[in-house]
Protein backbone atom coordinates (compact mmCIF):
# COMPACT_ATOMS: atom_id res chain seq x y z
CA UNK A 1 0.00 0.00 0.00
CA UNK A 2 1.49 3.22 -1.10
CA UNK A 3 0.45 6.05 0.60
CA UNK A 4 1.34 9.86 0.12
CA UNK A 5 0.42 13.26 1.41
CA UNK A 6 -0.55 16.35 -0.34
CA UNK A 7 0.22 19.42 1.71
CA UNK A 8 -1.34 22.66 2.18
CA UNK A 9 -2.97 25.46 4.09
CA UNK A 10 -6.17 25.28 1.20
CA UNK A 11 -7.39 28.40 2.27
CA UNK A 12 -9.06 27.62 0.25
CA UNK A 13 -8.32 24.76 -2.78
CA UNK A 14 -8.57 25.90 -6.12
CA UNK A 15 -8.23 24.22 -9.17
CA UNK A 16 -4.52 23.71 -9.72
CA UNK A 17 -4.50 22.45 -6.20
CA UNK A 18 -7.14 19.70 -7.51
CA UNK A 19 -5.18 18.73 -10.60
CA UNK A 20 -2.38 17.88 -8.53
CA UNK A 21 -4.62 16.13 -5.90
CA UNK A 22 -6.16 14.02 -8.75
CA UNK A 23 -2.51 13.25 -10.39
CA UNK A 24 -1.64 12.05 -7.29
CA UNK A 25 -4.29 9.83 -6.44
CA UNK A 26 -3.10 8.13 -9.85
CA UNK A 27 -0.27 7.09 -8.48
CA UNK A 28 -0.25 6.37 -5.10
CA UNK A 29 -2.75 3.56 -3.31
CA UNK A 30 -3.73 6.54 -0.71
CA UNK A 31 -3.15 10.57 -0.39
CA UNK A 32 -4.15 12.29 2.45
CA UNK A 33 -4.43 15.83 1.69
CA UNK A 34 -3.04 17.28 4.73
CA UNK A 35 -4.55 20.60 5.75
CA UNK A 36 -2.03 22.85 8.03
CA UNK A 37 -2.68 25.63 9.96
CA UNK A 38 0.16 28.09 11.21
CA UNK A 39 -1.10 29.23 14.34
CA UNK A 40 0.66 33.14 13.52
CA UNK A 41 -1.23 33.38 10.49
CA UNK A 42 -4.74 34.65 9.57
CA UNK A 43 -7.09 32.73 7.17
CA UNK A 44 -10.48 33.02 5.14
CA UNK A 45 -11.74 29.75 6.53
CA UNK A 46 -10.60 27.66 9.54
CA UNK A 47 -8.94 25.13 9.54
CA UNK A 48 -12.38 22.65 9.95
CA UNK A 49 -13.73 24.78 7.10
CA UNK A 50 -10.50 23.86 4.91
CA UNK A 51 -11.12 20.40 5.50
CA UNK A 52 -14.35 20.09 4.94
CA UNK A 53 -14.47 22.14 1.72
CA UNK A 54 -11.44 19.50 0.62
CA UNK A 55 -13.31 16.41 1.50
CA UNK A 56 -16.34 18.34 -0.19
CA UNK A 57 -14.14 18.71 -3.64
CA UNK A 58 -11.86 15.63 -3.67
CA UNK A 59 -13.24 13.33 -1.25
CA UNK A 60 -14.60 11.65 -4.18
CA UNK A 61 -11.52 10.64 -5.78
CA UNK A 62 -10.02 7.15 -5.14
CA UNK A 63 -8.45 6.65 -2.30
CA UNK A 64 -8.00 10.44 -1.07
CA UNK A 65 -9.14 11.54 2.14
CA UNK A 66 -8.45 14.88 4.39
CA UNK A 67 -7.10 15.58 7.47
CA UNK A 68 -6.32 18.80 9.71
CA UNK A 69 -2.97 18.90 10.25
CA UNK A 70 -2.89 21.74 12.96
CA UNK A 71 0.43 23.65 13.01
CA UNK A 72 2.94 20.44 13.79
CA UNK A 73 5.91 19.61 11.22
CA UNK A 74 5.02 18.21 7.97
CA UNK A 75 7.84 15.38 8.43
CA UNK A 76 5.98 13.78 11.39
CA UNK A 77 2.23 14.05 10.31
CA UNK A 78 4.09 11.76 7.73
CA UNK A 79 5.39 9.33 9.73
CA UNK A 80 2.41 9.05 11.73
CA UNK A 81 0.26 8.24 9.00
CA UNK A 82 2.72 5.93 7.51
CA UNK A 83 2.73 7.93 4.27
CA UNK A 84 6.25 7.71 2.28
CA UNK A 85 6.12 10.36 -0.08
CA UNK A 86 4.81 13.79 0.16
CA UNK A 87 3.15 15.50 -3.32
CA UNK A 88 3.72 18.85 -4.36
CA UNK A 89 2.87 21.13 -7.32
CA UNK A 90 5.80 23.06 -8.86
CA UNK A 91 4.33 26.68 -10.51
CA UNK A 92 8.13 28.02 -11.62
CA UNK A 93 11.58 27.69 -10.83
CA UNK A 94 10.36 30.45 -7.85
CA UNK A 95 8.54 27.25 -6.09
CA UNK A 96 11.07 25.37 -6.44
CA UNK A 97 13.98 27.46 -5.21
CA UNK A 98 11.58 27.42 -1.87
CA UNK A 99 10.45 23.85 -2.19
CA UNK A 100 14.60 22.23 -2.22
CA UNK A 101 15.42 23.21 0.90
CA UNK A 102 12.14 21.81 2.93
CA UNK A 103 12.05 18.31 0.71
CA UNK A 104 16.07 18.34 1.91
CA UNK A 105 15.24 18.96 5.61
CA UNK A 106 11.92 16.96 5.38
CA UNK A 107 13.86 13.88 4.30
CA UNK A 108 16.66 14.57 6.96
CA UNK A 109 14.21 14.57 9.62
CA UNK A 110 11.94 11.41 8.92
CA UNK A 111 13.41 10.36 5.49
CA UNK A 112 10.03 11.06 4.02
CA UNK A 113 10.54 11.73 -0.14
CA UNK A 114 8.96 14.60 -1.78
CA UNK A 115 8.20 13.96 -4.85
CA UNK A 116 7.23 16.94 -7.08
CA UNK A 117 4.59 16.94 -10.31
CA UNK A 118 4.43 20.18 -12.54
CA UNK A 119 1.78 22.09 -12.67
CA UNK A 120 -0.60 22.06 -15.56
CA UNK A 121 -0.09 25.20 -18.10
CA UNK A 122 -3.70 26.20 -17.19
CA UNK A 123 -3.10 27.07 -13.58
CA UNK A 124 0.43 27.92 -13.26
CA UNK A 125 -0.17 31.66 -12.15
CA UNK A 126 -2.78 30.52 -9.79
CA UNK A 127 -2.15 31.12 -5.91
CA UNK A 128 -4.95 31.14 -2.99
CA UNK A 129 -3.94 34.35 -2.07
CA UNK A 130 -4.28 36.11 -5.53
CA UNK A 131 -7.47 34.32 -6.27
CA UNK A 132 -8.90 35.82 -3.06
CA UNK A 133 -7.88 39.29 -3.71
CA UNK A 134 -9.54 39.27 -7.03
CA UNK A 135 -12.59 37.88 -5.96
CA UNK A 136 -13.01 40.12 -2.93
CA UNK A 137 -12.42 42.93 -5.44
CA UNK A 138 -15.27 41.94 -7.78
CA UNK A 139 -13.31 39.97 -10.67
CA UNK A 140 -14.41 36.60 -11.66
CA UNK A 141 -12.46 33.59 -10.37
CA UNK A 142 -15.50 30.70 -10.98
CA UNK A 143 -12.98 28.93 -13.67
CA UNK A 144 -10.45 28.37 -11.02
CA UNK A 145 -12.62 27.43 -7.81
CA UNK A 146 -14.35 24.34 -7.89
CA UNK A 147 -18.46 24.96 -7.58
CA UNK A 148 -18.49 24.43 -3.54
CA UNK A 149 -15.63 26.46 -2.75
CA UNK A 150 -17.11 29.42 -5.21
CA UNK A 151 -20.83 29.27 -3.05
CA UNK A 152 -18.57 29.52 0.04
CA UNK A 153 -16.48 32.19 -0.96
CA UNK A 154 -19.40 34.28 -2.30
CA UNK A 155 -21.85 33.61 1.28
CA UNK A 156 -18.43 34.66 3.68
N1 LIG B 1 -0.78 24.55 -9.37
C1 LIG B 1 -0.31 23.37 -8.86
N2 LIG B 1 0.03 23.18 -7.56
C2 LIG B 1 -0.12 24.20 -6.73
C3 LIG B 1 -0.61 25.46 -7.16
C4 LIG B 1 -0.94 25.61 -8.56
N3 LIG B 1 -1.40 26.77 -9.06
N4 LIG B 1 -0.64 26.28 -6.10
C5 LIG B 1 -0.19 25.56 -5.06
N5 LIG B 1 0.12 24.32 -5.43
C6 LIG B 1 0.59 23.18 -4.62
C7 LIG B 1 1.95 23.34 -4.02
O1 LIG B 1 2.56 22.07 -3.99
C8 LIG B 1 1.68 23.71 -2.59
O2 LIG B 1 2.65 23.22 -1.74
C9 LIG B 1 0.35 23.00 -2.32
O3 LIG B 1 -0.32 23.01 -3.57
C10 LIG B 1 -0.50 23.72 -1.32
O4 LIG B 1 -0.60 25.08 -1.65
P1 LIG B 1 -0.96 26.15 -0.53
O5 LIG B 1 -0.68 27.49 -1.03
O6 LIG B 1 -2.30 25.86 0.02
O7 LIG B 1 0.05 25.71 0.63
P2 LIG B 1 1.20 26.46 1.40
O8 LIG B 1 2.30 26.88 0.51
O9 LIG B 1 0.57 27.45 2.29
O10 LIG B 1 1.68 25.18 2.27
C11 LIG B 1 2.88 25.16 2.89
C12 LIG B 1 3.03 23.93 3.79
C13 LIG B 1 1.83 23.79 4.74
C14 LIG B 1 3.12 22.68 2.96
C15 LIG B 1 4.35 24.17 4.56
O11 LIG B 1 4.33 25.40 5.19
C16 LIG B 1 4.58 23.10 5.61
O12 LIG B 1 5.09 22.04 5.31
N6 LIG B 1 4.18 23.39 6.88
C17 LIG B 1 4.24 22.47 7.98
C18 LIG B 1 5.29 22.91 9.03
C19 LIG B 1 6.64 22.30 8.71
O13 LIG B 1 6.81 21.09 8.65
N7 LIG B 1 7.65 23.17 8.53
C20 LIG B 1 8.98 22.77 8.22
C21 LIG B 1 9.16 22.45 6.74
S1 LIG B 1 10.73 21.75 6.39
Amino acid sequence: MRRAVCPGSFDPIHNGHVEIIARAASLFDEVIVAVSTNYAKKYRFTEEERVAIVEETVGGLRGVTALPMGNGLLADFCKEQGAEAIVKGLRSTVDYAYEIPMATMNRHLTGVETVFLQADTRFTHLSSSLLKEVQVLGGDVTEYFPRAVMKRLLKK
